[in-house]
């Protein structure tokens, strides 16, 4: 099957109409009825849930966009190797068959399996990291900026500038800043001893900060879903070589990140993705992923290492916090679908339909004039809150409100990423405007149809259609963190 589907074509052969059309590379062998409410419904629906999307039950949602995140759905072959787990504590076949399939599409010899991705930051920065440590990173993830600051280190975003420009047209927007990596890197204090970094080799100096390891995110989340380029990669990886600093991927989107690098960096149009993911790893010491993305599976991640060294410490904090080394946080099913999901995410008729699927909603949207970031990412669509609601003011949450608002409209789920999810300042205790407001859309994998994508253009240019109308949202009740998961509001 595999040869069938990857066979020697390396790109998109523009005369075939299965090409040209971004047609769906799979057919439908299992439905999940999605229950379509009225208008009426939701907005009653709405008002019970406070105005806020995480509070509503999921059956009151036509087309949800919440995340890409465990929302997948699995192939036939993922469903078939269920069957096949082994359900063994120690030595399990699955664990084999995962460290495999991770040695075949990576390259990395030693895997640990944790349950999901911020599982594998808990492991690897426990072991790593330390207090009063920097973590650098071209833009972290709320979970992994989380880790970083629960060990007491400090997580530092270097992403280059045009990364908060919203409509910068940038090839590669998710790039880490080399200059900067390169000043942040000359100015470390290394330790000598192997409490932290990979091996001993990491670290003897005297002051400056101290720098257990350097992230790059790809694609970059929090930057919109935006690449990072193969000559990025590469020359972060030279730095970090002279600086003695190892370098690690959060590789939760590899396969869309390595599908842009042949789509858009020169040299690559002609290399099959497969080559171009093992270059990608074969500049780093290894990797943490959540396998709820680019793994194809609904709950999964692990870490992936060259060294045997860290890969010893790390399976201590693995036994504590997930499990035996051989199944960490997963059962033996789990492990083989994932391994699955690795295999089959590289191919290159999946990644041309998955990098389409997601341009297609961004094409529509412009088309109708609803303002969105530029250049569309991998994973997501964002919509620009203050453009697309220029007379509101801040402090009624544009984003927020226009997320209700496609949620009334058309029963489209979104995620806010705006002044609500930034919270206070917790000093001043006054609410703090990110650069940024925007309602994030992000697209399941192999879920929706072309058609579900219309229904959410549409949602959007209706709103747009009676955006004088919205008046934004006040809040009702206010938790003092993370208000974004439970605060509830009231219409303005
Ligand atoms: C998302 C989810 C998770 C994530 C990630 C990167 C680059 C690690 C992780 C953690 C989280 C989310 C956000 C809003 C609503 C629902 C879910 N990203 N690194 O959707 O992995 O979730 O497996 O612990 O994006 O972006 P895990």
């Amino acid at each position: 099957m595999a040869e069938a589907k990857t066979g020697s074509r390396t790109g998109p052969d523009q005369e075939d109409p299965a090409w040209s059309s971004g047609a769906e590379p799979f057919k439908i062998k299992v439905v999940e009825p999605i229950h379509r409410t009225s208008r009426a419904e939701r907005e009653r629906l709405i008002e019970k849930a406070g105005y806020n999307l995480f509070s509503l039950r999921s059956e009151s949602v036509y087309i949800d966009l919440l995340t890409d995140s465990g929302t997948a759905a699995m192939s036939d072959s993922q469903w078939a190797r269920l069957m096949l787990g082994d359900e063994a504590y120690a030595g399990s076949r699955s664990f084999y068959r995962l460290k495999d399939a991770v040695a075949n599409v990576m390259g990395f010899p030693l895997v640990i399996p944790t349950h999901q991705g911020r599982a594998a930051e808990n492991v690897l920065f426990t072991t790593m990291v330390n207090p009063g440590d920097v973590v650098p990173n071209n833009m972290h993830f709320d979970t992994t900026q989380a880790h970083v600051e629960h060990r007491g280190a400090e997580a530092r975003n270097l992403v280059r500038p045009e990364a908060y420009d919203p409509v910068a047209d940038v090839p590669f927007k998710g790039d880490i800043d080399l200059d900067s990596l390169e000043a942040t890197l000359a100015g470390k204090k290394t330790r000598a001893g192997p409490k932290t970094g990979a091996s001993p080799k990491t670290g003897v100096g005297s002051t400056g900060e101290s720098i257990p390891l350097v992230l790059i995110t790809v694609t970059c989340n929090s930057g919109g879903g935006q690449p990072v380029s193969m000559a990025n990669l590469r020359e972060a990886a030279g730095i970090c070589r002279r600086h003695k600093v190892p370098l690690f991927l959060d590789a939760a989107r590899f396969a869309e990140n390595a599908y842009f690098i042949k789509i858009r960096e020169p040299g690559f149009a002609g290399k099959p993705i497969r080559e171009i993911v093992r270059e990608m790893f074969s500049y780093v010491d290894g990797c943490t992923m959540s396998g709820k993305k680019d793994g194809l599976v609904n709950m999964g991640g692990f870490i992936a290492l060259r060294s045997r060294a860290l890969y010893e410490r790390a399976t201590v904090w693995a036994v504590l916090f997930e499990g035996f080394p051989t199944y960490g946080g997963l059962a033996g099913r789990d492990m083989e679908a994932m391994a699955q999901g690795l295999e089959e995410v590289v191919d290159e008729d999946y990644l041309a339909y998955r990098v389409g699927h997601v341009a297609y909603l961004g094409r529509r949207l412009k088309e109708a004039g609803v303002p969105i970031i530029e250049p569309v990412g991998g994973h997501a669509v964002y919509l620009d809150a203050l453009r697309f609601l220029p007379g509101l003011p801040r402090e009624r949450f544009p984003a927020q409100a226009l997320a209700v608002e496609l949620y009334v409209e058309g029963g489209v789920r979104g995620v806010e990423i705006g002044a609500v999810l930034a919270g206070r300042d917790p000093r001043t205790r006054e609410n703090r405007f990110p650069e940024l407001e925007m309602v994030r859309l992000a697209i399941p994998r192999r879920v929706y149809t072309r058609q579900h994508l219309d229904v959410v253009a549409e949602t959007c240019r209706g709103v747009l259609a009676r955006r004088e109308t919205i008046g934004g949202l006040a809040f009702k009740k206010e938790p003092p963190v993370l208000r974004h998961f439970t605060a509830t509001f009231k219409r303005i």
